[in-house]
C-alpha cells in the first residue's frame, strides 16, 4: 500500500480544523457542506526543547508532539498511539481485542481479516514494530504478535488500522517479534515461545523430548508464513541485523522443562543464529518437510544444522536487540545481571566454523538484578532495564567490551531508580539507524504508590526519561492500562495517515463487490435487497442523517447493514448502532462497513449514530420495524 505523499487526502500534520466545520455545520442545514474549502490549516510548531539534556517534556495544548509511540495493550489485544513528548494517548487501534466503538470483531469487514480466529475474543500484542527499509523507519506497516492466540498482525500506517492477521501453525503462543530491517522488511520474525509436539494432534502428549519450538518468518507484504525453522530449546526474544543475513533469538528453557524449577536448572541457555540466505537456499533445493496439514516449508535448525548456531549465555536470557550501529546482538541475562553481547560481524566466521560459539561474545557487563531489555542512543550508550533492582542502567558499550578484554574500566555511566520493576524499555527511534538519543521510555510492571489507588488492581506506570544530556532525567509517570510490554517511538516525519479513506480501500473491497452484485451504488443508492431469509441494507450517511428513516424485515431474517459515509470531511465520522442488538460500528468519512445481525423480535428498533458528528447528531436515527412472522 503506498501512500502518495502529494494526494491532498493525506495528513501533513496540518490542522484541519473541526471546530470550524462543526461551527458552519450548526446553521442546521442538514445536508451536505461542500467539500474542505471551510478547513483552514495551520502549522503548529513542536514541542521546543528546553537545551542539552534539559528537553521539555510539555507540549502545550494546541501543540503537536515530535514523535509517534506505537504501544502494545497487552492482553488488552489492541495497538495504542501515543504522543511523544506528552504521553497523550491519541489512539487506539483494535487488533485482537473486540472492540465496542469501531465494531472491530464485529463488522463483516473486520470478521474478514480476523478469518477463522474471529471465534477468540481475546489476544496478547506484545511486540508491535514497524516495517523499515535499509534500517530505517517507512511508516509502511506496523506488525505485532498475539501471545494468546498464536497470531501475527499487521496495522496499515496510512489508515491506522489492522488489515492483516495471520495464524501461525505448528507452533503454541507466538512471543518475540520484530522486522527484517535490510534491505526492507520482506520478512518479519517470530518466536514459537511453547515447546509442542510435531504436528500437536494429540500425539506425544507426555513425551517431552518430541516437544519443539519454531522460528517462523513471515512474508510481510502476502503475509503468509515463508517457513519455519525447528529449534532446540524454546524461543523468547528475537531481533534482526543490519546486513540482511542474520537473526537471533534468546531461548530461556533450553533444557526442555516442563516445570519451573526444570526450566532453570541450567547456568546457561543460549542465544540462536538464524542465517536467512542460508535457509533460502535450503528451501530453494527442497531441503525442508512439512507438518500436518500445513504447508509452509519446515528446515531442521537443531543442534549440526548448518542453517543455525548455537551461543550459550547465561542464565535464562529474555531481550535480544539490535545495536543500531549494526554491530552488536544484546541478549539480556534476566536470571543473570549480565548482558551478552554478541559481535555480528563474527557471525560469518562462527557459521564457517572458523571459531567457536562463545569467541563471537566480545563484552558480558554485569549491570544488575534482572536485565531484561536494551535500548540505545546512538552515541554508544545502552540502556538495559533490571527489573529486580527497578532500575535502568545506563553503560558505555566500547568500555565494556574492554573491561571484557581484561581491561580496569567503569563501563557504568548511570543507575537511575524507576516505578517500578520496568520490562522493556525504549528509545526515539532506537531500533533503527537514526537513533537520535533524545527520550527513553521505561514500561515499569507496576506502579504501587505513584498514582490514585485504583482497588487491587493499579495501572503500570510508563515513564518518559530526557536522555539527551549526560544525566538521565523523568520528565513524565505515564499510568497505563494491561499491559504495554514494549513500544517504539516514530519521528512523526516517519508517518504520513489519510484524512479521508478511499473509496477503492482493500479493507472493505468484500462489502464492495457485494453491493456490486446486487446492483447497488454505494454512493448513491439507499436500498433493501431481500435474499430468501437474508436481508441486505443499504445506506448512506451524511451528517446529520441517514439516507434511511427506517427499513422493515421480517422476524427471523438474517440482516447485514452496510452504510457508506458520504461525508468528505476529516474527522466526521459517523456510527451506526442497533438498539438492543449488540452491534456498532465505525464509518469513517468516505469509508463503507457493515454488520449482520438477527431480526428475532418483532417491533420498532431504533438505530442511531454513535460518534458525536453534528449539532443533530442525537437527531441522527432511524426505525428498524421489525415485523412478527
Ligand atoms: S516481553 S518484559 Cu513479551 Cu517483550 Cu520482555
Ligand atoms: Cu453521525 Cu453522529
Amino acid at each position: 500500500m503506498k501512500i502518495d505523499p502529494d494526494d491532498k487526502n493525506v495528513s501533513e500534520h496540518v490542522q484541519i480544523s473541526r471546530r470550524l466545520f462543526l461551527g458552519s455545520a450548526a446553521a442546521l442545514t442538514g445536508g451536505v457542506v461542500a467539500g474542505t474549502g471551510l478547513a483552514t490549516s495551520l502549522f503548529v510548531p513542536t514541542a521546543k526543547a528546553a537545551g542539552k539534556g534539559e528537553q521539555s517534556g510539555a507540549v502545550a495544548p494546541g501543540e503537536l508532539d515530535e514523535y509517534y509511540g506505537f504501544w502494545s495493550g497487552g492482553h488488552s489485544g489492541e495497538v495504542r498511539i501515543l504522543g511523544l513528548p506528552s504521553m497523550r494517548e491519541l489512539m487506539r487501534i483494535p487488533v485482537f481485542n473486540v472492540d465496542s466503538a469501531t465494531g472491530w470483531g464485529m463488522t463483516n469487514e473486520s470478521k474478514a481479516i480476523l478469518g477463522d480466529s474471529s471465534k477468540y475474543l481475546n489476544g496478547d500484542a506484545h511486540h508491535p514494530h514497524m516495517s523499515m527499509t535499509d534500517g530505517h523507519y517507512d511508516g509502511k506497516y506496523v506488525f505485532i504478535n498475539d501471545k494468546a492466540n498464536t497470531r501475527v498482525a499487521r496495522i496499515r500506517c496510512d489508515v491506522m488500522k489492522t488489515d492483516k492477521i495471520i495464524d501461525i501453525p505448528n507452533v503454541s503462543a507466538i512471543h518475540g517479534l520484530r522486522v527484517q530491517k535490510v534491505p526492507h522488511t520482506k520478512y518479519v520474525f517470530c518466536n514459537g515461545e511453547y515447546e509442542v509436539p510435531l504436528p500437536n494432534d494429540g500425539r506425544d502428549l507426555n513425551n517431552p523430548e518430541k516437544y519443539f519450538s519454531m522460528f517462523n518468518v513471515i512474508d510481510a507484504e502476502k503475509m503468509e508464513v515463508a517457513f519455519q525453522v525447528i529449534v532446540d530449546g524454546n524461543l523468547d526474544n528475537t531481533d534482526a541485523d543490519y546486513t540482511g543475513t542474520y537473526a537471533a533469538s534468546t531461548c530461556y528453557n533450553s533444557e526442555k522443562g516442563m516445570t519451573l524449577p526444570e526450566m532453570i536448572s541450567a547456568e546457561r541457555d543460549w542465544v540462536v543464529v538464524y542465517n536467512i540466505p542460508l535457509i533460502e537456499k535450503a528451501i530453494a533445493a527442497g531441503d525442508y518437510t512439512t507438518i500436518g496439514d500445513s504447508k509452509v516449508p519446515v528446515v531442521d535448525g537443531r543442534h549440526g544444522s548448518k542453517l543455525t548456531r548455537y551461543i550459550p549465555v547465561p542464565k535464562s536470557p529474555h531481550g535480544m536487540n539490535t545495536a543500531p550501529d549494526g554491530k552488536y546482538f544484546v541478549a539480556n541475562g534476566k536470571l543473570s545481571p549480565t548482558v551478552s553481547v554478541i559481535a555480528i560481524d563474527k557471525l560469518d566466521d562462527l557459521f564457517a566454523d572458523r571459531i567457536k560459539p562463545r569467541d563471537t561474545i566480545v563484552a558480558e557487563p554485569e549491570l544488575g538484578l534482572g536485565p531484561l531489555h536494551t535500548a540505545f542512543d546512538g552515541r554508544g550508550n545502552a540502556y538495559t532495564t533490571v527489573f529486580i533492582d527497578s532500575q535502568i542502567v545506563k553503560w558505555d558499550v566500547k568500555k565494556a567490551i574492554r573491561a571484557y578484554n581484561g581491561e580496569k574500566v567503569n563501563y557504568i555511566v548511570e543507575k537511575l531508580d524507576v516505578h517500578y520493576q520496568p520490562g522493556h524499555n525504549h528509545t526515539s527511534m532506537g531500533e533503527t539507524r537514526d537513533a537520535d538519543g533524545k527520550w527513553l521510555v521505561a514500561l515499569c510492571k507496576f506502579s504501587k504508590d505513584r498514582f490514585l489507588k485504583t482497588g487491587p488492581l493499579h495501572p503500570e506506570n510508563d515513564q518518559l526519561i530526557d536522555i539527551s544530556g549526560d544525566k538521565m532525567r523523568i520528565v513524565h509517570d505515564g499510568p497505563t492500562y494491561a499491559e504495554p510490554h514494549d513500544c517504539m517511538i516514530v519521528h512523526r516525519s516517519k508517518v504520513k495517515t489519510r484524512k479521508l479513506w478511499k473509496r477503492n480501500d482493500p479493507i472493505f473491497a468484500g462489502t464492495v463487490a457485494m453491493a456490486k452484485d446486487d446492483g447497488v451504488n454505494l454512493e448513491t443508492d439507499n436500498r433493501v435487497i431481500r435474499d430468501g431469509n437474508k436481508v441486505r441494507v443499504y445506506m448512506t450517511s451524511i451528517a446529520p442523517s441517514f439516507g434511511m428513516n427506517d427499513f422493515t424485515v421480517k422476524q427471523g431474517d438474517e440482516v447485514t447493514v452496510v452504510v457508506t459515509n458520504l461525508d468528505m470531511i476529516e474527522d466526521v465520522t459517523h456510527g451506526f448502532c442497533v438498539v438492543n442488538h449488540g452491534v456498532s460500528m465505525e464509518i469513517g468519512p468516505q469509508q463503507t462497513a457493515s454488520v449482520t445481525f438477527m431480526a428475532d423480535r418483532p417491533g420498532v428498533h431504533w438505530y442511531y449514530c454513535h460518534w458525536f458528528c453534528h449539532a443533530l447528531h442525537m437527531e441522527m436515527r432511524g426505525r428498524m420495524l421489525v415485523e412478527k412472522a
